[in-house]
């Protein structure tokens, strides 16, 4: 029986999955989303061109490639729609590619404004979410009363509809929320039908049939594991398992059918939004690193925060995860640097060393131990594996020797062609 890999982040997401799953594609006959949604950024560039998915997985641009949105996802049509018909003047085969689980959870219009509800209502302490109405979406899905894909095809969906919009609404009354509903609704209705028109599919028996077929799968995750649900730094996270286990349940996977599992992370770290971020720079530095690797959200456009990379952050991913193979993404950013730092433990505010993450993160203060390497500040354009600076060889090293998994992929810019394969 063949196997589905798993390709995740190791830190807060933007991490360039959008960009490694387009380069794997080609070794995988089905690419599948398996949590999160419109919240996720996924950006590929390749013949001059930039592209962003939300939703749909990031193997539609290879025409062999089948592409399954599975039941862990929480799908909004309007985006949908929208995503699909910006995808239309590039002649792919979206329709007969792409596959939608039945059992995936509908984001209602309403959810768009309760995730603005509450995040208004946090004041100081919102989470900096993305407003594309995650929480509220799983929410409901974990209170049993959301609605799911399948549920379109139903003849009383307005119903249902209606029902759900009607406990929004009674939430939303409290809150100073500006919205015109019938152009909500209208739009929703419209996508809705738009939506009719895909394959919607019971994913987990399509999938295992995939495996028994003898397919390769290639489970495409979102955000970032330090953003998980149980794991991330609570309550700063988004609202499913981006780990690893989130795969078996958001596809209907069982475990024992997980291969690879790779991890991918950026040679520095960015956050999105609010929340602990122990080797964040507010510095000068960070403003360098932000401008060098265009660290703004892909999504909201908004400006991430940066800052070296943290090891005790990554091994914890690696836990969890069972990472087999690590990615190293965006090495060119540092290109500008001359030393390199590389936050190897955390000094907690009694003073004591570790190199786990404390439980108490939000209120911890954390100050970062560095180590420090010499950076290659050389430009990495055209370089291959045996062409690299000796700067950049130790510093993969370096990082291969504390966290015990081999760099497998390194990334020297955004195009499909700027990767280099270590075997
Ligand atoms: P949400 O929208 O409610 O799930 O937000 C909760 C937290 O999760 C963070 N989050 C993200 N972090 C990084 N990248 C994401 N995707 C977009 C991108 C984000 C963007 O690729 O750039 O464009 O701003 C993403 N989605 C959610 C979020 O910042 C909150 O901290
Ligand atoms: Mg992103």
């Amino acid at each position: 029986m063949s196997k589905v890999d798993v390709l995740l982040g190791l830190q807060w997401g933007d991490e360039g999955k959008g960009k490694i799953v387009d380069v794997l594609a080609p070794k995988y006959d089905v690419v599948a989303r398996f949590q999160g949604g419109p919240n996720a950024g996924h950006t590929l560039e390749f013949d001059g061109i930039k592209h962003v998915l939300h939703q749909i997985p990031s193997g539609i641009f290879r025409e062999k490639t089948k592409n399954v949105i599975g039941n862990g996802v929480v799908l909004d049509p309007v985006i949908f729609k929208t995503e699909i018909e910006k995808l239309q003047k590039y002649n792919l085969k979206v329709k007969s590619n792409l596959f939608i689980s039945k059992k995936a959870t509908l984001i209602l219009p309403t959810h768009r404004l309760l995730d603005q509800a509450y995040e208004k209502a946090k004041g100081e302490h919102k989470i900096g979410s993305t407003l594309k109405g995650i929480g509220p979406t799983y929410q409901d899905k974990i209170g049993r009363q959301g609605l799911r894909v399948g549920d379109i095809l139903s003849e009383n969906f307005s119903e249902k509809f209606k029902k759900l919009t009607n406990i929004h609404f009674n939430i939303l009354k409290d809150h100073d929320i500006q919205y015109e509903w019938k152009d909500l609704e209208s739009q929703f209705m419209d996508a809705v039908a738009f939506l009719k028109e895909f394959t919607l599919i019971e994913s987990e028996y399509f999938l295992n049939n995939e495996l028994k077929k003898g397919s390769s799968i290639l489970a495409e995750g979102a955000q970032g594991s330090l953003l998980d649900i149980d794991f991330g730094s609570y309550p700063f996270v988004t609202s499913s398992n981006t780990v690893t286990a989130g795969a078996c349940t958001g596809l209907g996977v069982a475990p024992r059918h997980i291969g690879e599992v790779y991890g991918i992370f950026k040679a520095y770290s960015t956050r999105v939004g609010s929340g602990p971020f122990p080797t964040e720079l507010l510095d000068e530095q960070g403003e360098l690193m932000r401008k060098e690797g265009n660290e703004f959200g892909s999504t909201t456009g908004r400006p991430r925060r940066c800052g070296w990379i943290d090891l005790p952050s990554l091994k914890y991913s690696i836990m969890i995860n069972g990472v087999t193979q690590l990615l190293m993404m965006k090495a060119d950013v540092l290109n500008i640097f001359s030393t390199i730092k590389v936050c190897t433990k955390y000094q907690l505010r009694d003073g004591s060393i570790t190199d786990t993450l404390p439980y108490e993160l939000v209120n911890e203060k954390i100050t970062p131990v560095y180590t420090e390497l010499k950076g290659w500040n050389t430009s990495l354009k055209g370089i291959a594996e045996d062409s690299m600076p000796a700067e950049l060889s130790q510093y993969i090293e370096y990082l291969e020797r504390e966290l015990n998994v081999p760099i497998t992929i390194l990334s020297t810019g955004p195009d499909r062609t700027q990767t280099i394969y270590r075997q």
